[in-house]
């Protein structure tokens, strides 16, 4: 049963008689969702995207969350904490504006499609939607395991596992085989392309020229795929991605402004509960 731990007072309060047009109107000029992100803009956000395909720029305020280190590369951990909103105190995370809290960028991004006032990124059904959901899959993976990797690049250079490097390796070089086969067919843009863009993404900023990644095969992936590299060059200019793609974020990214946006998803949090 879901129950909600607490409420927003102006939500529940019956309007008075003349207040009620300018309510309305506050209401529709603020931004009434809270996205807890990782402001790192080196790789392509599939949540980002996901705000603007479907129309909900104006909708969404950015809280810039780091898990690990800052932008400065400041380790922070336990100052931008969400482990009141999220158990696994992970990014992204999403308050909604009737106060419930999603997480897990695969539901945070089918809930704003949900809700799109612009295009819908989820093919209705049949093989077109299942297609869809198989390439946000293998993009959600790859994404995953280039994070590993790079999580494993902490550790002092004697200390790194090698065998983990080998194990993954492999299923990311078979991915992009299989999607350099496919990719020449694709030409509309679905939570499936969403997903593969933050997975390579992710990777070509980790991967390219860096010689330094134990075993790595992928430092020249757009000369050993060109098909898909064409693919993915032609993306990273939609407008969905080019609003934060390797652009800094230039909002407030204080521990205090955090804090500050916790206590309000807080204040109208919605979530399962006895
Ligand atoms: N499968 C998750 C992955 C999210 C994820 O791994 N987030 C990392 C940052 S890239 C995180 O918040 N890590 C913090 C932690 O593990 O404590 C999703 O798609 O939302």
């Amino acid at each position: 049963m879901r129950c909600r731990v607490a409420c927003c007072a102006a939500a529940i309060e019956p309007a008075k008689p003349g207040h009620l047009a300018l309510t309305i109107h506050k209401q529709k000029d603020r931004k009434t969702m809270l996205l807890f992100y990782s402001p790192f803009h080196r790789f392509v956000h599939k949540v980002l995207v996901a705000i603007h395909e479907t129309g909900l720029g104006d909708d969404v305020e950015l809280v810039p969350t780091f898990p690990f280190r800052n932008a400065d590369g400041e380790w922070v951990e336990g100052q931008y904490d969400i482990s009141m909103l999220n158990p696994l105190g992970k990014v992204p995370t999403l308050t909604a504006d009737d106060g419930t809290v999603l997480y897990q960028s695969q539901v945070i991004v089918e809930y704003l499609d949900s809700i799109s006032k612009a295009n819908k990124l989820y093919p209705a059904g049949g093989p077109e939607r299942f297609d869809a959901l198989r390439r946000l899959g293998l993009g959600d993976s790859i994404f995953d395991f280039a994070v590993q990797m790079s999580m494993e690049g902490w550790r002092d250079e004697g200390a790194r596992r090698l065998d983990l490097y080998t194990w993954l390796w492999p299923k990311i070089t078979r991915s992009f085989d299989f999607l350099e086969e496919e990719c020449d067919g694709w030409s509309d843009f679905d939570i499936g392309d969403v997903g593969l863009l933050q997975g390579i993404s992710y990777l070509d900023g980790m991967a390219t020229g860096n010689d330094s990644l134990p075993e790595n095969p992928c430092h020249d992936w757009q000369g050993r795929w060109p098909k898909l590299a064409a693919w993915f060059q032609l993306s990273l200019q939609r407008p969905s991605v080019q609003v934060h793609y390797q652009k800094p974020f230039e909002g407030d990214a204080s521990a205090q402004f955090h804090r500050s946006k916790v206590e309000q998803a807080l204040a109208l949090a919605v979530r399962s509960g006895a």
